[in-house]
């Protein structure tokens, strides 16, 4: 892809664009879906980047049969390499670059409105965690999706463990700031670093999942090693990687991507068929890894008997997407 080198204040809206603009771009490509590139890729760099290895006893973890699935997983090869990790480049061919990232050690700040701030060791935390399999959808708002098996632990956990004060309605997650070794991160019109965030009832909600492995191993650092959100029911940019800090607050926090592009991006976030991105439509996706095979998206990703109830008092618009 061609990118001319500006200076800062020269930065055209256009060149800090959402991920929307690149999917746009990619499209045109051969005509090719973004699943027949990520299945031309050549051998080399196909092959599985060799997973960190935290905590790798604890695999293979028990299945949780709550969380199984209707359709096929989508292939190991696709699904850990087609990212979407801005931190490493704007393409979804960001895995060779993502293996510059250090992972061990790896400190996790938990604080904000809790009964004590800590800072604790990643695998120290995961251990203390009741690991566990489920298999998900993941539905990113470009209308594009996979199916994967994640190794990890409730969300809930985690917020029960930091024993957040009454006050506290929201919880942000922070991605790591290292642009020594994530050159996206010397983008300095992004505003850096990722931080996401959910509303407490949200973080309780069952199925909201802290992965930290995938297929069976530990998640390799391209897909958001070690720690990485899971929030099926909505679009997979809420699904923060590589998590830093988790602060409970009494204050929304504005997303990495509600900050580049807040009318294309919200808050909420949940899927739904019905509300079109400004852009595009989000009625279908695209399985990534079926040579183009597309099926209709479904409200909450198909989850609305998990979450329905979450936003059942919210004014409808809101509710929908933003
Ligand atoms: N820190 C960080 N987290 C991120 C992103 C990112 O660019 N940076 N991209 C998001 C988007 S848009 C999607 S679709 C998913 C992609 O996850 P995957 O690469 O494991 O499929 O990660 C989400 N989490
Ligand atoms: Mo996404």
């Amino acid at each position: 892809m061609l990118i001319k080198i500006r200076r800062g204040w020269e930065i055209p809206e256009s060149q800090a664009t959402p991920e929307s603009a690149f999917f746009n771009r990619r499209s045109l490509l051969a005509g090719l879906g973004g699943a027949a590139l990520a299945a031309a890729l050549p051998a080399g760099r196909a092959r599985a980047a060799a997973p960190a290895d935290m905590a790798a006893d604890l695999y293979p973890a028990k299945r949780n049969p709550q969380f199984t699935l209707e359709r096929d997983l989508t292939d190991e090869k696709v699904a850990t390499h087609y990212n979407n990790f801005y931190e490493f480049g704007s393409s979804k061919y960001v895995s060779d670059a993502a293996q510059k990232l250090t992972i061990q050690p790896w400190q996790v700040k938990i604080d904000g409105m809790v009964e004590k701030e800590m800072t604790v060791d990643a695998e120290d935390l995961i251990r203390k965690m009741p690991v566990e399999e489920r298999l998900y959808r993941h539905r990113c708002v470009e209308a594009w999706s996979m199916a994967v098996p994640w190794t990890g632990f409730p969300l809930k956990a985690l917020v029960d463990y930091a024993k957040p004060a009454s006050g506290a309605t929201y919880l942000q997650m922070q991605t790591f700031q290292k642009p020594e070794e994530a050159p996206g991160q010397r983008q300095f019109w992004y505003p850096w670093p990722y931080i996401e965030g959910l509303t407490m009832a949200e973080a309780h909600n069952d199925l909201a999942f802290i992965a930290i492995g995938v297929y069976g191993k530990p998640i390799p650092k391209q897909m958001g090693a070690p720690l990485r959100l899971a929030t099926p029911w909505k679009y997979g940019f809420k699904s923060v990687k590589s998590i830093v800090k988790f602060t409970f607050t009494d204050k929304r926090p504005k997303n990495f991507w509600q900050t580049i592009g807040p009318d294309e991006y919200g808050f909420w976030a949940n899927v739904n068929p019905a509300v079109p991105h400004p852009r595009w439509s989000q009625a279908s996706e695209e399985l990534i890894g079926t040579g183009g095979k597309r099926v209709p998206t479904q409200i909450y990703n198909g989850y609305g008997e998990f979450v329905a109830d979450l936003y059942k008092d919210m004014p409808k618009q809101e509710r929908l997407f933003m």
